[in-house]
Parts: structure tokens; sequence; C-alpha cells
């Protein structure tokens, strides 16, 4: 079994869009093992998005994810991973697949309702950022 994190992201949390997100992982098979509904600080979205600190797009998107209440989850399942990225669909809902669940709540490529790990390494490092025990 490998486990991933995921996050509903603040746009999607303000339109009451939390459980109809989880619907779509519980329906493909995912189990939510953990989940915390959180208010992040710049600083720590900073922390958490720090591979993209070169980016122009950096500051706009730690701003984006420390505006609102997110919840965080770690979804289990084989290959959890790559099948929460085959389901959140592609970075820009505009690219993304019918069915998808950018596709069908993505609001814009900043404003995609969800994150998902890209990499065993990263599902690691980001489960442990949010899930210390
Ligand atoms: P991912 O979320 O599909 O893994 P990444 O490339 O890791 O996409 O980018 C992280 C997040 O940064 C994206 O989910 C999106 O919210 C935001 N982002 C990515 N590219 C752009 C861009 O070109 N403009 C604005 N925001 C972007
Ligand atoms: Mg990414």
């Amino acid at each position: 079994m490998e486990r991933t994190l995921s996050i509903i992201k603040p746009d999607a949390v303000e339109r009451d869009l939390i459980q109809k997100i989880k619907d779509e992982f519980l329906n493909n098979s995912f189990k939510i093992v953990n989940e915390r509904k959180i208010h992040i600080t710049k600083q720590e979205a900073e922390k958490f998005y720090k591979v993209h600190e070169t980016k122009p797009f950096y500051s706009d998107l730690c701003d984006y994810l420390s505006s609102g209440p997110i919840v965080v989850m770690i979804l289990e399942k084989e290959n959890a991973i790559l099948d929460n990225r085959k389901l959140m669909g592609a970075t820009n809902p505009t690219e993304a697949e019918e069915g998808t669940i950018r596709k069908k709540y993505g609001i814009s490529i900043d404003k995609n309702s969800v994150h998902g790990s890209d990499s065993l390494d990263n599902a690691k490092i980001e489960i442990n950022f949010f899930f210390k025990d």
C-alpha cells in the first residue's frame, strides 16, 4: 500500500466542496487514513512549496494557500501517488481531462482545488510536514 498527501485548497473549501472531493477519493478506492482542517500561515506555505521558490508565481501561490482553511489528508491505496495525480487532472483545469477533480471543480491554474504529491520522496516529506506524530 502506498500513501500520498492530498490538500483541498482554499477555493474548494470556500465553495463547500470538501465532502464532494472526499467522495471522489472514496469512490476511487482511496482510504482517507488521516485528515485535518487547518489554516496555515504564509511562512508555512513558503516552507511547503519551497521547491517552487524560484518560480514567478511563488509568492502568489503561498499567499493563496494561506488565504483560508484547507483540508490536508493522507490517502492510501495501491499506486496512490500516480492514481491521485490522474484523478486530480492537469494543473491547469482548462487542460484537465473530463471527469477529473480539477476539470469538475477547478477555477483557474492557481485556484485548482486540490494538491497531490508527485513522487514517493515528496509524499513522505509532505505527509511528515502536516502529520508528524
Ligand atoms: P501541481 O499542483 O499539478 O503539482 P505544480 O507545478 O507543482 O503543479 O505547481 C504547484 C501549484 O502552483 C499548482 O497547483 C498551481 O496552483 C500553482 N501554479 C503552477 N503553475 C502556475 C502558473 O503558471 N501560474 C500560477 N500558478 C501556478
Ligand atoms: Mg506539484
